[in-house]
């Protein structure tokens, strides 16, 4: 047992847990799930996005945390929905999206993360890119989100059509969050 106790990660995503939580308990970091109310800025930054809340929670809970966050770019749509993900994903929705998709040749796009862990000492942030493309149609009933729409690099298969453990092979999550990974542990051996 090392002396490192539970990790908080705030987030209102209960998926984007568990995935991290795969993650992180194979490498013996147990996780904390803390759903609080995550004041999110608007800006067109995931990167200060991730890190003005992380901030704002640490202000509130005074312990060593994470979050996370994520952002779907299109490249016909010169990047759209991007930092606004999660506000496109609740009005359009994917049917929305793939309807601004529909006669575009080019179907190029990939998810960005960002991971921004704060103590008393320190806001460090790590970042993952996937690069894949939008599906004609949304395929797959796993994961969350977007990932119905989109097949990474390489697959044939959307991110909803994979168990977790294939997602967290391939995804920009999982890139970030396993820098962070290396980094806590280097720090808190
Ligand atoms: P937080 O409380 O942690 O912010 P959230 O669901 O709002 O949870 P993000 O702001 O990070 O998450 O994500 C922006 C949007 O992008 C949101 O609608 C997600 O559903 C979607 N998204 C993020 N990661 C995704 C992934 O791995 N696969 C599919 N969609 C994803």
């Amino acid at each position: 047992m090392s002396g490192r106790g539970k990790l908080v990660v705030v987030t209102s995503n209960r998926h984007k847990f568990e995935e991290l939580e795969k993650m992180a308990d194979p490498r013996g970091v147990s996780l904390e799930f803390a759903n609080l109310t995550k004041i999110e800025v608007q800006s067109s930054s995931i990167q200060e996005i991730s890190r003005v809340g992380a901030v704002l929670a640490f202000s509130q809970l005074s312990k060593p945390l994470i979050v996370e966050d994520a952002g779907l770019f299109i490249e016909s749509l010169r990047g759209f929905p991007g930092p606004y993900s999660s506000y496109v994903l609740r009005t359009l929705g994917i049917e929305g999206v793939l309807d601004l998709m529909r006669d575009r040749a080019n179907r190029r796009a990939f998810f960005q993360s960002v991971v921004t862990y704060v103590d008393e000492e320190r806001v460090v942030s790590f970042t993952g890119k996937v690069e894949g493309e939008i599906a004609l149609s949304p395929k797959g009933g796993g994961g969350f989100g977007f990932d119905p729409i989109f097949i990474p690099k390489g697959s044939k298969l959307t991110f909803a059509e994979m168990d977790l453990l294939a997602k967290n092979l391939l995804s920009h999550r999982a890139i970030a969050f396993n820098r962070f990974l290396d980094f806590y542990l280097s720090t808190f051996p």
